[in-house]
């Protein structure tokens, strides 16, 4: 497992969050996704790189910084 903390700025409301929360539990359902609207963190334990995980939030539509 791996803790991963990343910024998506453009993450802006709930339906923002499902389609994140989504992309990276197409990659590992047993993912946990916390995120923070408010601060538009977003902090990821699981099985996989963060290179994955930033290309799957990517890929969605949105732009990461670590
Ligand atoms: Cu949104």
């Amino acid at each position: 497992m791996t803790t991963v903390n990343l910024t998506v700025p453009d993450m802006a409301c709930g339906a923002c969050v499902d389609t994140i929360t989504k992309a990276i539990k197409t990659l590992d359902p047993t993912a946990k996704i916390d995120t923070n609207l408010e601060s538009k963190a977003v902090q990821i334990e699981a099985s996989i790189n963060e290179s994955s995980i930033t290309e799957a939030i990517e890929q969605a539509g949105y732009i990461v910084k670590a």
